[in-house]
């Protein structure tokens, strides 16, 4: 294959938002392949963001990744690099790349962080290596890396479907753009470190001990269907109810692996009850919980200060941020 050197002059800056699986991905049909067992349907968040810049340097001798201000290497910066090779092979191109990234929330703790990050790691690597932006490429190269990083390439509300193993594309679809539906996000946020134990290893953990996977896998496809209509329909309880449902399962899932995979703290189950009671006071309000302790409640825009407030008054929450639906990835190429 002929190769081609770029100068250290193209450099692109992208930034992607952080994404909420309404029905939840867990669980993986081809573990080589990165290809989930189900499909997820996610809104897109306009508050929680990762921006990437990026350029190839034919002075470097590695690709280099500095993450909030910290140097990666390891497990971490394999996973980059594995994407940027990829990338490479597309643009034949045969040199390093720096990488800068910064989140505007705590990485690694549950909320989303390589959702984001590796939304715009694709979108920034792409653009930096001359590659047409086609989402679809940039979606699937993200899902590779890390599946909930597809559905951020859209903006709105979006879908990944489940994978057949040995699959060679999968990239997620926008069901609904971002002004289709004004709903609101409060994520309360319940601790800053890392989270205990990676999704990945969660989810072989889960499919390879769990007595209720198999269930968890053949419900999975009514519950994405009951979402997504939900969202096509702007039917906020019937969306809450389903999204709430997802998540919860998906936790009795994972709480029945041996040993048990438990991501929920004390002040995750006070946010469940501050929820239930708001919701008896007529509250629109639902939650939702990712493979950490924090707590996302669906909210709508008439509701959502209100539960924002309540939820900062709970025990252990450290904040609580309220979010709109979110926009597409972006990026721009800042220097040619
Ligand atoms: C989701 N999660 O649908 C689910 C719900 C966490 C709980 O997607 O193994 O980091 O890198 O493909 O994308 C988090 O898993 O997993 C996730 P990999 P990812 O948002």
């Amino acid at each position: 294959m002929n190769s081609r050197r770029v100068g250290s002059g193209a450099r692109a800056t992208a930034r992607a938002h952080a994404n909420i699986a309404l029905a939840k991905y867990w669980g993986k049909a081809d573990v080589e392949r990165n290809l989930p067992a189900v499909p997820s349907v996610s809104v897109t968040l306009d508050a929680l963001a990762t921006v990437t810049e990026l350029h190839f340097d034919e002075t470097l001798q590695a690709d280099a990744l500095l993450l909030d201000g910290i140097e990666v290497q390891g497990r971490g910066l394999q996973r980059v690099v594995r994407l940027l090779d990829e990338v490479r092979a597309i643009a034949r191109l045969n040199c390093f790349a720096r990488v800068t990234s910064r989140n505007t929330f705590p990485t690694g703790s549950g909320l989303a962080s390589s959702a984001s990050g590796f939304a715009a790691l694709a979108m920034a690597s792409m653009a930096a290596a001359g590659v047409a932006l086609d989402r679809d490429v940039a979606s699937d190269l993200a899902r590779r890396a890390s599946a909930s990083a597809a559905r951020s390439i859209f903006g709105g509300f979006a879908r990944l479907d489940a994978g057949a193993p040995g699959q060679s594309s999968l990239p997620a679809r926008p069901i609904a753009p971002q002004d289709h539906w004004d709903i609101r996000i409060v994520v309360a946020v319940t601790s800053r470190g890392p989270k205990r134990v990676g999704s990945t290893e969660g989810m072989r953990h889960t499919a390879a001990t769990s007595p209720y996977y198999d269930r968890w896998i053949e419900m999975s496809q009514a519950v994405a269907e009951r979402v997504q209509t939900a969202i096509l329909s702007r039917d906020l309880v019937a969306l809450g109810e389903a999204a709430e449902h997802s998540a919860l399962s998906m936790h009795a899932c994972a709480m029945a692996a041996q040993p048990p995979l438990l991501y929920l703290e004390p002040a995750t189950l006070a946010c469940v009850e501050a929820v239930r009671v708001l919701r008896e006071r007529g509250v629109h309000a639902w939650v939702t919980i990712d493979a950490g302790p924090h707590v996302k409640v669906i909210t709508s825009r008439d509701d959502a200060s209100r539960v924002a407030g309540h939820l900062a008054a709970v025990p252990g929450v450290l904040q609580a941020i309220e979010s709109r639906v979110g926009p597409e990835a972006s990026v721009e190429v800042t220097e040619a």
